[in-house]
């Protein structure tokens, strides 16, 4: 009786009506009732169901043992990997190409000293889009253009991927985030330090819209105040052979942060006298170089070497003097 009243619960839980007569129960009827559940995995990934796994909405006899699970069979690409009486449940998508799979189990439990067994139910695994994480950097002040969807996959056969945006943190402005995955975000404060957006993908497969799990992607924003600036010895260069027949020389700077360098930074050229020899734009490598002419070479030389600084406060190099002077031969 009492399990027939647990059966109609359940029934009328997945939205079934269901009419309950009341036939008298033997020790035979009474037996747990396995209900279907159903997952999500993302394509080339796996899912790992936690205990109670897919026992979670099923009914065991009251005053009988705990319930147990027990596999009768899969169905689909997708590779099972664990499955235990805990109702525990591992799928790996090994290869990547999975839409439906299914896992159907029975439950077991010791009723008045006997084994009974539920009639069996079904775990669908539907694949949706894996989602990844990723990351960039951008120094502060600058943008920062990229595509969230780049390193994610689909389900083999769906539609295209879209985007979605769920959240953002950080200082820096949202300017763009298009449901193709491309995103621009502005530092306009210039003193963002990390900003994230977490978004879903979305896929229509078999018809349906299939959502990923949220990923997020991770924007670090490098500070503009270098942690090195340096000119190199090496990057110091003089256009002739001798000092007499000097007519035109080039000093470089390389503005670092980290182990990255800065590309265009402006960078401040003068001698140690405080003459100008001009300003740089740093490359890609971070490197900034100016050419300068012969009375520019003479004061420079003349004040003791060339200076270079960044920023609006005159950032002269701490190792001035030794590897900051000029270099003539
Ligand atoms: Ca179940
Ligand atoms: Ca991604
Ligand atoms: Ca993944």
């Amino acid at each position: 009786m009492r399990r027939i009243l647990r059966a109609a619960t359940v029934a009328v839980l997945i939205g079934t009506t269901v009419l309950v007569t009341a036939p008298a129960a033997s020790a035979q009827e009474l037996r747990p009732i396995a209900n279907d559940d159903t997952a999500t995995m993302p394509v080339g990934d796996h899912v790992a169901i936690l205990p109670p796994g897919v026992l979670a909405n099923d009914v065991g006899v009251e005053g009988g043992g705990a319930i147990t699970a027990r596999l009768i069979g899969t169905t689909g690409q997708g590779l099972l990997t664990d499955f235990s009486a805990s109702g525990y449940v591992v799928m790996l998508d090994v290869v990547a190409a999975s839409n439906v799979n299914t896992v159907t189990y029975v439950v077991d439990q010791t009723v008045n000293g006997q084994v009974v067994t539920s009639d069996p139910a079904t775990l669908t695994i539907y694949s949706v889009p894996d989602a990844n994480d990723e990351a960039y950097s951008a120094i502060q002040g600058s943008d920062v253009v990229g595509n969230v969807l780049d390193n994610d996959l689909g389900v083999e056969g769906g539609g295209p991927l879209t985007a979605e945006l769920i959240g953002a943190t950080g200082n820096a402005l949202v300017a763009d985030f298009h449901p193709s995955g491309g995103f621009v975000l502005l530092d306009v404060i210039s003193n963002s330090t990390v900003s994230t957006l977490t978004y879903r993908v979305h896929q229509t497969v078999d018809g349906e819209d299939r959502v990923s799990a949220p990923a997020t992607a991770t924007i670090t924003w490098i500070p503009k105040t270098p942690t090195q600036l340096e000119v190199d010895p090496l990057l110091i260069k003089l256009g002739g052979p001798s000092l007499i027949k000097v007519t035109i020389g080039s000093v470089s700077a390389r503005l670092t942060a980290g182990n990255a360098g800065l590309p265009g930074q402006t960078i401040n050229f003068a001698s140690a006298g405080g003459v100008p020899l001009g300003t740089a734009v740093t490359d890609a490598n971070g490197v900034a170089t100016v050419t300068f002419g012969l009375s520019q070479i003479v004061s420079t030389l003349l004040s003791g070497g060339a200076v270079a600084s960044y920023g609006g406060s005159p950032t002269h190099l701490p190792s001035y003097g030794t590897n900051g002077g000029l270099i003539g031969t």
